[in-house]
């Protein structure tokens, strides 16, 4: 018979592992978020915003840590896709230009001279081609949560001041790895070489290339005219938004309610990030003019000459990119 002593220690000891269980259930579980720029850039920011909504609201059940410089995949980032597909990575806020080689759709947002301003960004990413562009990444084994944006890339380089496309001529400049921006500084005469982002600051202070494209927020923060980039073109011939998205097996595991929970927190910090990004941009091109950079910005006739020198790279990628998305796309912009 079990005194009620050694009964009493029994309960003691059920209800110490009941705690011990229920405290290790409790315990969060991490995600992988990967991101190409750190929080000293918007872009870091948009992945840290979410892990911040995240451990808001997921009563301690889910953390996101944020990777950085894309190093889970050796700084690789052409290569983010693809592993946030294979599971390698469970979440990422990446690039349209940089998942671009793996989900062709998303080249739309990098055809020279197509989105004019921010509004028309809006309209795409909200509208019809955005869901058509959802889909597509979808298709490809990940699912997409929310927008973000890194932003319209301007021109750089060490030599000259750029106005027209003749100024390119010869020129090299860095361009990311995927396989339009060959084709779009090749038809402006330039001498395009593809590399990571982790080798492009190292080759514009080598002068093995002379310039390179990048937001004005990347720009302004990496202090690329410490490096001899005097000379930026505004010339917003593409915008570059950023894609929140999971692995699907990840997302396949996650309860409805915690699913719900990451993609509005998504979406949220997407919007945060986005209006930050365009609240700095005046004093972001401020402070580089301050540092002595010249800054070009182009009339009318100046912009129409890039773009009809631009105009093949139209002809080889819109079908490529799928001509339904590119005309969705258009009605998206020129809807009232
Ligand atoms: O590599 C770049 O230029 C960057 C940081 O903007 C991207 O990842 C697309």
């Amino acid at each position: 018979m079990p005194t009620s002593r050694s009964l009493g220690r029994l309960a003691a000891t059920l209800a110490g592992a009941a705690l011990l269980t229920s405290t290790l259930t409790a315990q969060a579980r991490e995600l992988s978020v990967s991101t190409v720029l750190s929080d000293a850039f918007p872009w870091g920011q948009a992945a840290e915003k979410w892990a911040e909504l995240v451990e808001e609201r997921s009563d301690g059940e889910l953390t996101l840590r944020v990777y950085p410089n894309a190093q889970l995949v050796s700084g690789d980032q052409t290569r983010e896709f693809s592993a946030m597909r294979s599971g390698l990575i469970d979440l990422a806020v990446g690039s349209t230009i940089n998942w671009s080689p793996q989900v062709p759709a998303l080249n739309l947002f990098s055809l020279p001279f197509f989105l004019p301003d921010e509004d028309a960004v809006d309209a795409v990413t909200g509208g019809e081609a955005g869901d058509m562009i959802f889909s597509a990444i979808e298709d490809k084994g990940v699912v997409p949560l929310g927008w973000g944006e890194n932003g319209f890339r301007q021109l750089s380089n060490s030599r000259t001041d750029i106005d027209a496309p003749s100024d390119l001529e010869g020129l090299k400049i860095r361009v990311v790895g995927s396989p339009l921006f060959q084709d779009t500084f090749t038809a402006l005469g330039a001498n395009p070489t593809q590399m990571s982002w982790a080798d492009a600051k190292p080759a514009l202070t080598t002068g093995a290339v002379d310039g390179q494209e990048n937001p004005l927020s990347v720009f302004d923060v990496a202090r690329i005219d410490q490096v001899g980039q005097a000379h930026l073109t505004l010339w917003n011939y593409m915008n570059d938004p950023l894609v929140f998205a999971a692995n699907r097996q990840v997302w396949g595991s996650l309860s409805e309610e915690q699913q719900q929970m990451l993609r509005e927190t998504a979406v949220e910090a997407g919007a945060w990030e986005i209006a930050k990004t365009r609240e700095e941009q005046a004093g972001r091109l401020a402070a580089i003019r301050e540092r002595g950079v010249t800054v070009t910005e182009l009339d009318e006739s100046q912009y129409q000459a890039f773009v009809e020198a631009t105009e093949s790279v139209h002809d080889t990628w819109v079908p490529r990119i799928g001509e339904e998305i590119v005309e969705a796309a258009r009605r998206d912009i020129d809807a009232p």
